[in-house]
């Protein structure tokens, strides 16, 4: 039986729409180039290439959090699936793509219910590929695409008709690409967008020894190197910029006291780079904030649902206790 709760999913972005973004790109990279410290929002490294890049960080020996949320949605699926219920279902994804991470948990709800997947994303191409993976994989689950940032999808949520619970997932230590301060913003608007059965699995990455962390983001085979300077190749196909790539270098710092891993492009060298027209001059040494990679310490995470809003439902970690998945529920409350 299709989910009729989606039925309000929004047609693709106009072309007016994209012009938008292209614009706010534009001036988001200049403003962050002008600041000081100067940077770049990492929101901006998943271009296509980017993605690539990105999927195959996931893959390197070094790069623990997707091992580890592996292992946690292999052995908890099953209680994450009781958790919503027999009824019809929907699940929300916010930038996992039907990833192997979702594909574990979509194998345990589709078959016993009516289930519907909604991926958002603002590159059409992630989403056509998410969408004719399910699809592929589970012909009788409804796919509903989303394309947008998480700000429009949470948009969607709240204008949908009421059908099934959802579960939103936001996985992979995503969130910690946002400052506290923020996260716990997203996560109130996130909450807000809810009905109280509705439910979100949030990955966080936990603290540990910053040798570990050190090694994930600067590994061995430079392919988060490639990653970060992608980002100075995306301004010079998409604004015209004229970087040169090999005057700058890749760095990731451990700050202990936000706890958090940050990434940085440094300059080799005093050097000049024109960027939609603007002219920046970069001394020897000088770095460009691109990321931050927030770490969250056990004790902290119901605290954190509170803030945000939620009721905890289950927390579930992996055998060495270096990544949680934390259920909330949306509940009555809310703050
Ligand atoms: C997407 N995000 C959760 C990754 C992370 O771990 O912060 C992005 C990443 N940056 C460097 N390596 C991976």
């Amino acid at each position: 039986m299709p989910n009729t709760a989606l039925r309000s999913a929004p047609p693709p972005p106009e072309p007016k729409h994209r012009a938008e973004r292209m614009a706010r790109f534009r001036r988001d990279v200049l403003a962050g180039l002008s600041a000081r410290p100067r940077s770049l929002p990492s929101l901006y490294f998943y271009d296509a290439w980017g993605s690539r890049l990105f999927q195959r960080i996931m893959a390197l020996p070094e790069y623990y959090p997707t091992r580890c949320e592996r292992e946690i949605l292999e052995r908890h699926s099953g209680r994450i699936a009781a958790s919503i219920g027999g009824g019809p279902a929907t699940v929300v994804d916010l930038g996992e793509d039907a990833g192997e991470k979702t594909r574990v948990l979509l194998s345990r709800l589709a078959g016993s219910r009516c289930l519907a997947y909604a991926p958002v994303d603002v590159s059409p191409a992630a989403l056509r590929e998410a969408s004719a993976r399910v699809r592929r994989e589970w012909p009788a689950v409804e796919v509903v695409p989303v394309e947008g940032e998480y700000a429009e999808g949470l948009r969607w949520l709240r204008n949908r008709e009421e059908n099934g619970t959802l579960l939103v997932l936001f996985l992979g230590s995503n969130i910690g690409n946002l400052e506290r301060r923020q996260a716990v913003s997203f996560l109130r608007e996130l909450r807000l967008a809810l009905r109280p059965r509705d439910q979100v699995l949030v990955g966080l990455d936990l603290v540990k020894d910053p040798i570990f962390l050190q090694r994930a983001y600067d590994d061995a085979a430079g392919v988060t190197a490639a990653f970060n300077l992608n980002l100075l190749a995306r301004l010079n196909r998409e604004l015209g910029a004229d970087f040169d790539l090999a005057g700058f270098q890749h760095r990731a710092t451990f700050d202990p006291a936000r706890p958090a891993m940050e990434s940085w492009l440094v300059s080799r060298r005093q050097q000049t780079a024109t960027v939609a027209g603007e002219r920046f001059t970069f001394r020897a040494g000088e770095a460009i904030h691109t990321e931050i990679s927030c770490k969250y310490r056990e004790q902290d995470l119901a605290h954190l649902a509170w803030e945000s809003g939620f009721e905890e439902v289950g927390r579930f970690l992996d055998s060495r206790r270096w990544f949680a998945d934390v259920l909330w529920r949306a509940g009555g409350g809310g703050r």
